[in-house]
């Protein structure tokens, strides 16, 4: 199957990958769903929302900064790093993911598209302009309020927030486009960038899923890898 999947890839103009935790999980960052989920008695969904945030910012920035400092001990792992030498070696490489960590970009990856943003960027909640990005390997950010008052957030897409449109666009014309499309480490429950495959397949694309487990794109995915995605993103590096 890896062999199958390295022609179409040789094969293809243009090769879309849609990374989810799932990529990181090798790296020692935790995924979202199932086992070994994130933090403390808290769920994702209670945590990454505007109302959590309104309610308690202190929690949901303690929650942040305890993913950070796990995070900044975490190294890219072999699944990251044959990404970025995917999209070095050939033309036509887009990189979409949902991951936070920025893993993809210490990796070498130059220009992934982060579609829900950067949890180690920040900025105002007013509408003063303010934003930054922080130093990875810095000391933990202590300022959590802006200069002119307002609380600071992580620049993350939290639920029920909006996709940034230029970004949602982005990936959906390089979706559309794609001859072939690796979708790894996703569970595929989370839209709209759950969404994409079914897009690219709608036009297309080959779909591929790398995963360790069955997911709701299991069925419509022309080759299900199922494995790790450090053994098996290098295993098809090998293969091209
Ligand atoms: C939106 C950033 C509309 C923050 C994240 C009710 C109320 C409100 C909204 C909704 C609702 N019902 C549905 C929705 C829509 C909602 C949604 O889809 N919810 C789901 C849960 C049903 N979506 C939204 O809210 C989105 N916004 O709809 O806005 C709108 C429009 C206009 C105006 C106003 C509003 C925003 C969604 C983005 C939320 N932010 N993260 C943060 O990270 O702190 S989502 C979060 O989930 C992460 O980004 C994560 O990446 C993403 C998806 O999860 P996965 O990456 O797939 O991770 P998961 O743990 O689920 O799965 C890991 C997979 O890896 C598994 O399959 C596992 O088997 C596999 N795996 C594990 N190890 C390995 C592996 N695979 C390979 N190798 C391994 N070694």
């Amino acid at each position: 199957m890896v062999d199958r999947v390295a022609t179409w890839i040789r094969a293809a103009e243009r090769v879309v990958v849609l990374t989810g935790a799932g990529i990181s999980a090798e790296s020692g960052v935790p995924v979202f769903r199932g086992a070994g989920g994130l933090w403390r008695q808290f769920r994702p969904e209670d945590l990454a929302t505007p109302q959590a945030f309104a309610r308690d910012p202190s929690l949901v920035w303690e929650w942040y900064l305890w993913r950070r400092e796990l995070i900044a001990a975490a190294q890219p792992n072999e699944g990251h790093r044959a990404l970025a030498r995917l999209a070095a070696r050939r033309a036509g490489v887009t990189l979409l993911t949902q991951n936070v960590d920025g893993l993809h970009r210490r990796a070498g990856s130059e220009a992934p598209i982060e579609l829900h943003g950067n949890l180690w960027r920040v900025r105002c909640t007013s509408n003063c302009g303010y934003a930054a990005l922080d130093d990875e390997g810095g000391p933990p950010r202590s300022q959590l309020r802006c200069t002119c008052g307002a609380w600071l957030r992580p620049a993350v897409v939290w639920f029920g927030e909006p996709l940034d449109p230029t970004t949602l666009d982005a990936a959906s014309v390089a979706a559309e486009a794609a001859d072939v499309l690796l979708v790894v480490g996703t569970s595929a429950v989370v839209y709209p960038v759950a969404a994409l495959p079914h897009m690219a397949r709608r036009r297309h694309a080959r779909v591929v899923e790398i995963n360790v487990d069955e997911t709701p794109l299991s069925s419509e995915a022309d080759v299900v890898l199922r494995g790790p995605a450090g053994e098996l993103l290098p295993a098809l590096e090998r293969a091209l």
